[in-house]
């Protein structure tokens, strides 16, 4: 059976990662039988990295070579009854969620100091609390998190600059899905098995903040993240 190494459910979502999120709604979509692995050591993957798919002897890390795996293995097309046009869209939409959006809910989560004592917490929880408690374990994880979103770029902007960049992109998804059930119609199509999980990643905050706010101040996205969980994902 597929095994799938992901982060752990957390905040009612079934990983802390949309990326390990995204990989189960893909294997789900194809209809493939798998199995989430929690255990796994990051320094031993691939990329360092979460979400990896273990396909027999095959350890295939990143949801997308993840997808295309998939795409081969079964001969699916996820974005089945698109046109070109639309296709391109959904590339460009999954580029802004993956590779913007992502990072200022990172540092919502991360760096935004009401929600960290929850993430370490949710994150580090089994940790006995005198190591969980100490500046060695969890602050210097969080000081490589931040070196990571510093690096990156969104954590230089304040977090309003944050929330007013993030805003148009959910601005943007809000547009595109207008009164549909999913991005691109009737139907889920790729560009869902990440925009979903990435919203319900930020609306699941633990504490209130401006990022979280604004999606859960939306009913239409808020129901869609939730059509998204019913039709895509499993829930923790
Ligand atoms: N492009 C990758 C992104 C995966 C990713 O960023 N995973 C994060 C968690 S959301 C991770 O494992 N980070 C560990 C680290 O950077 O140390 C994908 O699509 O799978």
């Amino acid at each position: 059976m597929l095994k799938l190494l992901s982060y752990p459910p957390v905040f009612g979502q079934p990983s802390a990662s949309p990326f390990c999120v995204k990989a189960m709604c893909l294997l789900n979509m194809a209809g493939l039988e798998w199995q989430p692995d929690f255990n796994a050591e990051l320094d031993k993957t691939p990329k360092q990295k979460l979400p990896v798919l273990i396909d027999g002897d095959k350890e295939i890390p990143d949801s997308d070579a993840i997808r295309s795996h998939i795409e081969q293995k079964t001969g699916i097309d996820f974005d089945q009854g698109l046109t070109p046009e639309q296709r391109a869209i959904s590339r460009a939409i999954m580029r802004m969620v993956e590779e913007h959006l992502y990072f200022a809910l990172v540092c919502d989560r991360w760096l935004v100091d009401a929600n960290w004592v929850h993430v370490k917490e949710a994150y580090f929880g089994e940790i006995p609390a005198p190591v969980r408690d100490s500046d060695s374990v969890t602050e210097e994880i969080r000081e490589h998190v931040r070196a990571q979103v510093m690096a990156q770029g969104m954590a230089r902007h304040s977090v309003s600059e944050q929330f007013t960049r993030a805003d148009a992109d959910i601005a943007a998804i809000a547009t595109l899905l207008a009164d549909k059930p999913f991005l691109f119609g009737e139907m889920p199509t790729a560009a869902d098995t990440i925009t979903g999980p990435m919203l319900g990643a930020i609306m699941s905050s633990p504490t209130k903040t401006l990022l979280s706010a604004c999606i859960n101040a939306d009913q239409k996205l808020v129901d869609y993240v939730n059509r998204c969980a019913a039709k895509l994902h499993p829930t923790p």
